[in-house]
């Protein structure tokens, strides 16, 4: 099989890290560093047990795949079918196509077509060669249809390390391992997930900027009906500040990661994602398991991510009970207005005469 050279950057930063600021994108909001640690960090420990973010520096995780690269996955990765999604900027806004007959005007900005993984290959050159807009990131579920050497790679990961992190967090079943491979400067705008991820890093560099649960207010998630249920309305290089106000209390926690990285992304944590600029291609796995389960004994007070899962749930549940996803939203209004967005306690005209009456 003939080989390709596809981009593939080599580290140039002074420092050695392998990569510079000026390949990060710009946004109006602060950040703050995500912990570097060894997995042997007791740390370490203590930021996943709380469900916080941190970058593991050396679990071996994904330590056979660190030699994949275009032409090694060209040759071993199978001849299976690949999602590969197509945008005309270098934003891939996840929609979910299943919910796409519930707003039949929404349009998506980028499309999934399923190909070879050769074909894959030769839409990256024909697009790096018109040097365009448009572009592509794989984005494929590991499954039975690679190449023996890619069985060999994905049995040799360090399943030691990563079953015992599921097990004594009593997290459920990994659901899937996705293959992202994408395009330097390629962009996952931010969105949280209802799944625990550990997110490995193999080539080339991302950066990962992070928000807690709690800003869920700053960050304007679509409706749960929406295709882009659970990703931001918020377009972070020209927000809207008028509709999304809030979007200026954002504040952020980030890393760029690189070959051998792992992050930790716990479950409803948001997370934008980008492969650095001027970086080459980028290939990673995560790895995606369901929480654990609710406990038999709820403690109070309840925590962001909980109430997120009641907001979600008292969507879906007003969506059922109407018949129809659109009267949701006005239902939540009528029931609000007036009554729930004010602060009953405040002195107002009302609150005072009340006040008054009490005191004569
Ligand atoms: O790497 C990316 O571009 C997106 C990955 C992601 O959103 C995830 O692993 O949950």
């Amino acid at each position: 099989m003939a080989t390709v050279t596809v981009a593939e950057a080599e580290p140039t930063s002074p420092d050695g890290s392998g990569w510079t600021d000026e390949q990060l994108r710009k946004y109006p909001f602060p950040t703050k560093q995500i912990p570097r640690l060894s997995h042997t960090d007791p740390r370490a420990e203590i930021l996943i047990n709380n469900e916080e973010p941190v970058v593991l520096t050396d679990t071996n995780l994904v330590f056979p795949a660190l030699k994949w690269d275009i032409n090694y996955l060209q040759e071993n990765i199978g001849n299976g079918d690949f999602s590969v999604y197509i945008a005309e900027n270098h934003k891939f806004l996840y929609y979910d196509e299943k919910k796409m007959s519930n707003f039949e005007n929404f349009v998506p900005k980028s499309r999934r077509i399923e190909m070879k993984f050769s074909e894959f290959v030769e839409k990256m050159h024909q697009m790096e060669e018109l040097n365009g807009k448009q572009r592509v990131y794989l984005q494929q579920t590991l499954n039975d249809t690679v190449g023996q050497k890619i069985v060999v790679d994905f049995l040799g990961f360090n399943w030691n390390w990563i079953n015992k992190q599921q097990t004594k967090r009593n997290w459920g079943q990994l659901t899937s391992n996705l293959l992202l491979i994408g395009m330097e400067g390629n962009v996952t705008p931010a969105h949280y997930d209802e799944q625990q991820n550990f997110f490995a890093q193999i080539k080339g560099y991302k950066r990962c900027i992070l928000f807690p649960p709690d800003q869920f207010e700053c960050l304007y998630p679509y409706p749960v009906h929406h295709p882009c249920d659970r990703q931001s309305q918020v377009d972070f290089e020209n927000p809207d500040y008028e509709k999304f106000p809030k979007f200026k209390n954002a504040f952020g926690y980030e890393a760029v990661v690189g070959p051998g990285d792992v992050l930790y992304i716990p479950m409803y944590w948001w997370h934008h994602i980008e492969s650095l600029l001027n970086g080459g291609v980028t290939i990673t796995v995560n790895f995606w398991y369901k929480g654990a389960p609710t406990p038999k004994r709820i403690e109070y007070p309840l925590k962001a991510h909980q109430k997120v899962a009641i907001m979600r749930n008292i969507e879906k549940m007003l969506g059922e009970a109407l018949g129809d996803p659109h009267e949701v939203g006005p239902l939540l209004n009528t029931m609000i207005k007036g009554r729930y967005d004010q602060d009953l306690n405040a002195n107002t005209d009302n609150g005072e005469a009340l006040h008054n009456t009490a005191r004569e």
